[in-house]
């Protein structure tokens, strides 16, 4: 397991969970058929659970997060249309630019509070019809919001921004890639989140722990025409039920276990919030991510990074100050427990002005 044989703790990315056993076995026993023909019973039969899930009508299996947000935009748009998102969204900072290089749209950020769009910043944005401007067409939210620190957008946020959004006739999308966190962070069903939104992803591969994995879900129509765009982009699969019978096993026993990734972040983070030279904002650990402050100690997150590498616990990068951490499955309490002694020493030493 991540944490496991080498002693390293990873807390990169839940993105780095290994599948389960069970999911190993499942994807041995996968029926399966080509996907192309819509013939894979193990894929229909994950894009079925996951429709009916999030209270929509379809759903489809894609190869990656990004590629489900870019099938998405790409089904929602037109090329030339303007698409308002988070300025900090995953879609805006990590997704290589596709939108713009690939959909043809024009993204038009909107820095958020603590991840959240306010609506009437939205309102604001949405340009009327005049021969100068691109049709603004969509609306992206993200939750829960990764760069925010895991932040969640609630059941209400949504409603208030998809008024606004339907009142101007654009469409809600939704990266829901850690959706499954806020649901049980929340302890609501997830068709709170996504009955306000036209459509959303959802990514397996992530706290779940599937190995390869996302699902995009809406109305018929809307899939249909992600199915052709996902063609298009080369994502169209084969026998993709390998991929689909972990993503089973995810939806129906993976889920409640987030909870335990979300207590350990909490731990993690008010153990670090008492060490001297770093800085969390504690209202942002609300789900299974924890941002970490390190510029109190005269360092950047790059070396504050490397420090904690040659001690043997791995954390990611955020900003030039700021330093991530995400707990996931095969992370433990005692995991926890010892990375807080790891960056307790690194920081002390960094402290004592052994900076090098
Ligand atoms: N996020 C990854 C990195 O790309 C940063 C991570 O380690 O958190 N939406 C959101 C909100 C995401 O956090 C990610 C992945 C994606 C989309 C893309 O998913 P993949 O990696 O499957 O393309």
């Amino acid at each position: 397991m991540t944490a496991g044989k080498n002693r390293i703790i990873d807390l990169r990315s839940d993105t780095v969970t290994l599948p389960t056993e069970e999911m190993l076995e499942a994807i041995r026993n996968a029926e399966l058929g080509d996907d192309g023909y819509r013939e894979d019973p193990t894929v229909n039969r994950l894009e079925e659970m996951a429709a009916k899930k999030m209270g929509k009508e379809a759903a489809l299996l894609v190869p990656s997060g990004t590629m489900a947000n870019l099938v998405s935009v790409m089904s929602n748009t037109r090329r030339g249309d303007c698409v308002i998102l988070e300025a900090e969204s995953h879609i805006y900072w990590y997704e290589v630019g596709g939108i713009s290089a690939i959909a043809g749209v024009l993204p038009w950020p909107i820095r958020g509070h603590m991840g959240a769009l306010d609506p009437r910043d939205v309102e604001a944005a949405i340009r009327p019809k005049n021969i100068h401007f691109p049709d603004t067409t969509l609306v992206c939210i993200e939750n829960t919001h990764n760069r925010a620190g895991g932040t969640i957008i609630t059941p209400q946020q949504i409603e208030a921004l998809n008024k606004v959004a339907k009142e101007y006739g654009l469409k809600l999308y939704m990266d829901g890639a850690r959706i499954f966190n806020a649901a049980v962070a929340l302890k609501v069903d997830v068709r709170e989140f996504t009955r306000h939104v036209d459509n959303l992803m959802f990514c397996l591969s992530k706290g779940l722990c599937c190995p390869i994995g996302s699902i995009v879900v809406g109305d018929g129509e809307f899939i249909e025409r992600a199915r052709k765009i996902r063609k298009m982009l080369g994502g169209g699969m084969r026998q993709a039920g390998i991929i689909a019978a972990p993503g089973i096993i995810a939806l129906e026993k993976m889920i409640d276990r987030l909870e335990e990734d979300h207590v350990n972040a909490r731990i993690l983070a008010e153990g670090i919030a008492k060490i001297d030279g770093l800085n969390i904002d504690l209202r942002r650990v609300q789900t299974n991510i924890v941002l970490v402050d390190v510029s109190g100690l005269g360092v950047t997150a790059d070396k504050f990074i490397a420090k904690l590498r040659d001690h043997g616990l791995l954390a990611s990068y955020h900003s030039k100050n700021i330093v991530r951490m995400v707990t996931h499955y095969g992370i433990t309490r005692e995991h926890i427990e010892k990375a807080l002694s790891i960056i307790e020493f690194v920081a002390k030493n960094l402290r004592y002005g052994n900076k090098s």
